[in-house]
């Protein structure tokens, strides 16, 4: 299947990178076509078109491949037509660029991705934790994620402080006072929306009894 403006997203639904393409492509780019790719190598759909990049998302637009989703949302900018959803003002590019850098390139990424929760089939799927430990070189069990998960936990709530105390503090819809989303908003909340929406995530098991601590004030269920 082939959709009108060309662009195929190369992708799977539980990426939270994934999310800031497919936002993007929503607010401003129309119907695309989307393959969604196994979890675990091979993606045999990416192999054909030339492309040995082992992570998600891969953008085409008609011959034209893009890995990394910075490099994919500056293409689109650049390349869907009628408008940009960039910022306008320098100092609003700037902060643009800040929450970019947070988000993708910190710790920030690291420590979301260490909040998965344990309970999913795939993570009782040797193929899957071996790829995990293939691509990270370190342990992906259960109990290493455990054990991890409550300085992970203290980490992202500080996260959700910063942008709650700042930002978004005086209770405004968009980061840049804009009438609708632009490009910091998805630059802003991407894996915070991810972490939300990925139940237990954001809950630490008690040594003691293993019955389930809260460590947030937000409303992400068990
Ligand atoms: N800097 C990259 C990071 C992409 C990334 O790490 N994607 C994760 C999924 S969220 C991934 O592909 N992990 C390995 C895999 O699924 O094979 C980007 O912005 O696109």
């Amino acid at each position: 299947m082939s959709a009108p403006n060309n662009i195929v997203l190369f992708h799977y639904s539980y990426s939270p990178y994934v999310r800031r393409v497919i936002w993007y492509l929503a607010l401003r780019a129309g119907p695309n076509c989307s393959k969604i790719q196994p979890l675990v190598l091979p993606r045999d759909d990416l192999t054909p078109i030339g492309v040995n990049y082992r992570r998600v998302s891969v953008v085409s637009i008609g011959r034209d491949i893009y890995c990394d989703t910075r490099l994919t949302l500056q293409k689109l900018e650049e390349r869907v037509p009628n408008g940009t959803l960039g910022a306008g003002k320098e100092d609003e590019k700037a902060i643009k660029r800040l929450l970019e850098k947070w988000t993708v390139e910190g710790p920030l990424f690291l420590r979301a991705a260490l909040l998965i929760p344990t309970n999913p089939p795939a993570m009782a799927d040797p193929k899957f934790t071996k790829d995990r430990e293939d691509l990270c070189g370190r342990q992906w069990s259960k109990d290493a994620l455990e054990r991890g998960r409550p300085e992970s936990i203290a980490y992202m709530r500080s996260c959700f402080d910063l942008l709650g105390t700042t930002l978004l503090a005086d209770g405004r819809d968009w980061i840049l006072k804009t009438d609708k989303p632009p490009l910091a908003d998805i630059e802003a909340i991407w894996p915070f929306d991810w972490l939300v929406e990925l139940k237990g995530s954001m809950q630490a098991l008690s040594p003691k009894n293993n019955s389930p601590r809260y460590m947030h004030g937000f409303s992400v269920s068990g």
